[in-house]
């Protein structure tokens, strides 16, 4: 559950470190973005 952006804020980043799945190993190395408005690790998205 998401809790709502408080009054003032203006922008919130999200960070991707690891992802797990049964199976496969995470490289972080590899990361990227083909659209480019991120470096594929954060994105910071406006409110
Ligand atoms: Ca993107």
């Amino acid at each position: 559950m998401l809790s709502p952006l408080n009054n003032g804020v203006d922008s919130v980043t999200f960070t991707v470190d690891s992802i797990t799945a049964a199976g496969y190993i995470y490289y972080d190395a590899d990361n990227h973005d083909p659209d480019g408005d991120s470096d594929g690790t954060s994105i910071t998205v406006s409110r």
